[in-house]
């Protein structure tokens, strides 16, 4: 196991497509592993391949009181159930110490392979329904500053530019 370097937003690598996993081989059993335990040891609830410079469709999710039910989505893709849309205070990994409200559809039901490489089907709300969002919009170049306005997001960027320099 490993503990993997998270890109900070702007870095543009965030903005990198993800290509679908052909294989589950050891080395995608690894990495999920390691996106986990770099989740965990960030306090995060769920983590992208996108989001270690990993451009494969892979996202891993926890959002258990205890962090003691880890999730591994492969090829995941979304079908949104209903028309209600929730509000939730977003925050990210990629953009440490930021949180802001984001509106998304409520329920949803997700598709994914898991490690045994069968496909499942769960349906999703709260907040799992929002993490498994926020992570497919990673693997898609997209990032939850994206939906907020222009200044608040140009804000955040200048804040965490500013950061960064410093901690060299
Ligand atoms: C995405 O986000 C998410 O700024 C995962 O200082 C967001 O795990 C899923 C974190 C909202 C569901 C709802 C962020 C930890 C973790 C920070 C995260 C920070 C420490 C964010
Ligand atoms: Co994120």
């Amino acid at each position: 196991m490993a503990l993997l370097k998270i890109l900070i937003f702007p870095d543009q690598r965030l903005r990198t497509v993800a290509k679908d996993v052909l294989d589950i081989n050891e080395e995608v059993k690894a990495l999920c592993n390691d996106l986990l335990e770099t989740m965990y040891e960030g306090n995060g609830i769920g983590l992208s391949a996108t989001q270690v410079n990993i451009h494969k469709r892979i996202l891993v999710v926890d959002v258990s009181e205890e962090k003691d039910s880890p999730m591994i989505f492969i090829n995941p893709s979304v079908e949104v159930l209903g028309q209600e849309e929730k509000t939730y205070g977003e925050g990210c990994l990629s953009v440490p110490g930021f949180f802001e409200e984001v509106s998304r559809p409520a329920k949803i039901k997700i598709t994914a392979l898991n490690l045994g490489g069968e496909e499942f089907s769960i349906e999703a709300e709260d907040l799992l329904a929002v993490a498994v969002q926020h992570e497919m919009d990673h693997l898609d170049g997209k990032i939850f500053v994206d939906f907020l306005s222009n200044l608040k997001r140009q804000r955040i960027k200048q804040k965490l530019i500013k950061i960064s320099r410093t901690a060299v």
